[in-house]
């Protein structure tokens, strides 16, 4: 056993006896331990000099009571987190997730990934990402409204322009957004791009809506071109059908592909003739109703119930846009079989361990997260330079430069896996070519 290898299993031992129970950030860590063992082979003094243990350990941990009262004049109690997981490179960035589902180990692994996928951006970006197990679905807009402001009448005190930076994600969209903004406005009394994803009447930036489901697109086009191939004539399965997965339709419908299905939470439409993604913006953007009821302005689509068998559905490339671990090793055997050759993820880990090794063992185009979806993150970063100047681009502007960050992206995974013997893996490139940036910051800043 080489002593990289032994070293980064006791980093694993430790992350999981410092974090039981959170099965989610115990995955996201093995994957880049793994991914960095040629790293620390080549570099044992990322080893030596404490970096591997350090960046596995956030830098701060915030947890707190949110307190609010429904409609019915019931007192809720949720709880909220944020964990700002990494400054080396920036302030800390990332979005805020509002689900059910929500617990410290899920915040956990998502600010860990957004450290290594805000490094990809090329952009100053730390990582961070926060929450709350609130389920905005069936609530009121003055609910929302209620809870939100509670949210950030704790958050406020640990976020800033140059020290936090909040985003959405899942549950979390422009509704959320303006009234977190309004509220930390309040308190502080400073107009200043301290959340992104903003309405474009108070600093948000044109783009950044469909930034992460176009990112998506343009990120597998430029793999796809690698490969000879494009978007053009190929069926597409997204799952999802919120803010990613849509804009994700869009983009890769302009770019010549056929949607044939979309889900949300409950279960999967199926429409051989394509999708109707106007149907779709008015359903779950506009009333916020579920995907079910597209079949009453399709009748000749089908829903079914449930979110898995979206994956038994032929297509040529599948992006997954919902959440994670949502494509297993039996969904992934049955992309394989029914001729799929792309997955590229828009969400964050949607695919478990054992359905990457079916991707890659079977030469499928796998584009991970990490890089892939990075898209998002950098035009809010770009929202945040907007802000600083005081200024705002075009939305072709945006556009270019999001379009240009993804395309380098992918060649700077692609290169990083060729360089370290393992062409072609762009899990392994993008672990590395993120870590190493972060890892260099943190070795040139001393132990902090
Ligand atoms: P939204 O809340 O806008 O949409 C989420 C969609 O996924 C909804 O259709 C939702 O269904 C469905 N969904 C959520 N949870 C589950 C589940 N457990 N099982 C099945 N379906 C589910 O979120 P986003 O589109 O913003 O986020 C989607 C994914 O993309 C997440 O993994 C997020 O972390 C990631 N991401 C988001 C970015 C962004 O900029 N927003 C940037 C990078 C990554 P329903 O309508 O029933 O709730
Ligand atoms: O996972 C992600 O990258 C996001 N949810 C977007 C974060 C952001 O700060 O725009």
């Amino acid at each position: 056993m080489s002593t990289a290898h032994q070293a980064m299993v006791e980093v694993f031992e430790e992350v999981k006896k410092r974090n039981p129970n959170e099965p989610e950030f115990h995955q996201a860590v093995k994957e880049i331990l793994e991914s960095l063992e040629p790293v620390v082979e080549k570099h044992p003094e990322f080893i030596e000099r404490g970096i591997i243990k350090s960046i596995v350990e956030p830098e701060r941990i915030i947890k707190f009571r949110v307190p609010w009262v429904d409609d019915n004049g019931n007192v809720q109690i949720n709880r909220g987190y944020r964990i700002q997981f990494n400054s080396a490179i920036g302030p800390y960035k990332g979005g805020l997730r509002f689900h059910p589902s929500v617990y410290e180990g899920i915040i956990k692994f998502l600010g860990f990934e957004q450290i290594f996928k805000n490094s990809l951006t090329g952009l100053p970006i730390g990582g961070g990402k926060g929450g709350s197990d609130f389920d905005p679905h069936g609530k009121s807009d003055a609910e929302v409204m209620r809870f939100c402001q509670s949210f950030m009448t704790e958050l406020y005190r640990h976020i800033g322009k140059d020290v936090d930076v909040p985003a959405g994600d899942i549950g979390v969209g422009g509704r959320e957004i303006g009234f977190l903004y309004g509220q930390y406005k309040r308190i502080t009394g400073l107009y200043e791009g301290v959340l992104t994803g903003k309405g474009l009447t108070f600093g948000g930036s044109l783009a950044r809506t469909e930034a992460t489901g176009f990112g998506l697109c343009y990120f597998t086009e430029a793999l796809l071109d690698d490969h000879g191939d494009s978007f053009k004539g190929k069926t597409v399965v997204i799952s999802g059908a919120g803010n990613v997965a849509i804009f994700a339709h869009q983009k890769a419908t302009e770019l010549g592909a056929k949607v044939v299905a979309m889900c949300d939470s409950n279960g999967y439409i199926y429409d051989k003739n394509g999708v109707d993604l106007d149907a779709v913006k008015e359903l779950k953007i506009k009333s916020r109703k579920r995907i079910k009821e597209y079949v009453s302005i399709h009748p000749e689509a089908e829903y079914h119930e449930g979110c898995k068998g979206i994956w038994t559905i032929p297509c040529d490339i599948a992006l997954p846009c919902a959440t994670q671990n949502e494509i297993d090793e039996e969904s992934a055997k049955i992309l394989v079989k029914n001729g799929c050759k792309c997955v590229c993820e828009g969400a964050n880990m949607p695919s478990t361990p054992e359905a990457i090794a079916t991707f890659q063992e079977n030469n499928v185009l796998f584009g991970p997260a990490k890089a892939a979806n990075a898209g998002g993150v950098a035009t809010s970063a770009l929202e945040m330079s907007q802000n600083s100047l005081r200024m705002s681009w075009t939305f072709e502007e945006v556009d270019a430069k999001l379009k240009n960050i993804m395309v380098n992206i992918y060649k700077n995974i692609s290169a990083a896996a060729k360089e370290y013997g393992m062409a072609g893996n762009l899990v392994a490139g993008a672990n590395i070519a993120g870590f190493l940036k972060v890892a260099n910051a943190m070795m040139a800043q001393g132990l902090v």
